[in-house]
């Protein structure tokens, strides 16, 4: 019988990334779920599997990993014939780790403005200063994006890949932050990539988003 694959997951996190990668590739994992708000992940049965108290962590093969994109890459290489990555010596392999590893350039500016913007307790606790700045830095980080989906429909020339699993779920969050209209292309994608089947029922599986409670949020005055 095949060892059963466990996904440690926060529903709208980057565990995302991994769900939504597992379902592209026919994989069918348990979901553990857990709740920030109710610092489920400071529990020392969860810092037992993950050091920094973070999620993702998928438990296969016997092992337990963590950080999303790590995951990614041993997910691909390990499973390289659902074809979701170029292997070393193929083709788009730089651009490959590239592109992986440049969503968590955004993701890490998304998760600056999540805390300033949605996580503080007191909202007399934000920096209009650093939301400015990881706003504009964030619109920055998206123009590249913009530009090579203006010439391809996915990350890769050659299509869909692990690339676009890493990157989908911080274009959800992106858009309370930076307006998409300036980001024709990036919209399309955006779009593109959740019609997609596997997302659709990662989306499900994971349950609602449970933090953001507006469409947008306005850099504040200060
Ligand atoms: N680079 C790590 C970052 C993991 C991470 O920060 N995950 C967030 C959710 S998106 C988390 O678990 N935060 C909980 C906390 O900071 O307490 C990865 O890509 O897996």
């Amino acid at each position: 019988m095949q060892e059963p694959i466990r996904l440690h997951s926060v529903a709208g996190s980057r565990s995302f990334r991994v769900l939504w990668l597992l379902y592209e590739m026919g994989l069918e994992p348990e979901v553990i779920s857990y709740d920030l708000a109710k610092g489920e992940l400071r529990k020392p049965d969860f810092q037992g599997l993950s050091p920094a108290g973070r999620v993702p962590v998928l438990e296969i093969d016997g092992q337990v990993l963590f950080e999303s994109g790590a995951i990614t890459e041993y997910l691909c290489e390990t499973r390289s014939e659902k074809g979701l990555a170029p292997m070393p010596g193929e083709d788009e392999r730089a651009q490959y780790l590239t592109w992986l590893h440049y969503a968590e350039t955004i993701g890490v500016l998304i998760q600056n403005l999540n805390l300033q913007q949605v996580f503080l307790p007191d909202p007399a606790m934000r920096s209009p200063t650093v939301i400015g700045i990881e706003v504009k830095r964030l619109a920055v980080s998206l123009k590249p994006l913009e530009r090579i989906l203006a010439e391809q429909d996915f990350l890769l020339r050659r299509g869909f890949s692990a690339a676009d699993t890493m990157m989908g779920f911080t274009l959800e969050s992106a858009r309370h932050y930076v307006r998409f209209d300036r980001f024709p292309k990036l919209s399309d994608y955006k779009a593109r990539i959740e019609a997609r089947p596997a997302y659709q029922r990662a989306l499900e599986a994971e349950g609602l988003q449970q933090f953001y409670d507006r469409e947008f949020y306005e850099v504040p005055e200060g």
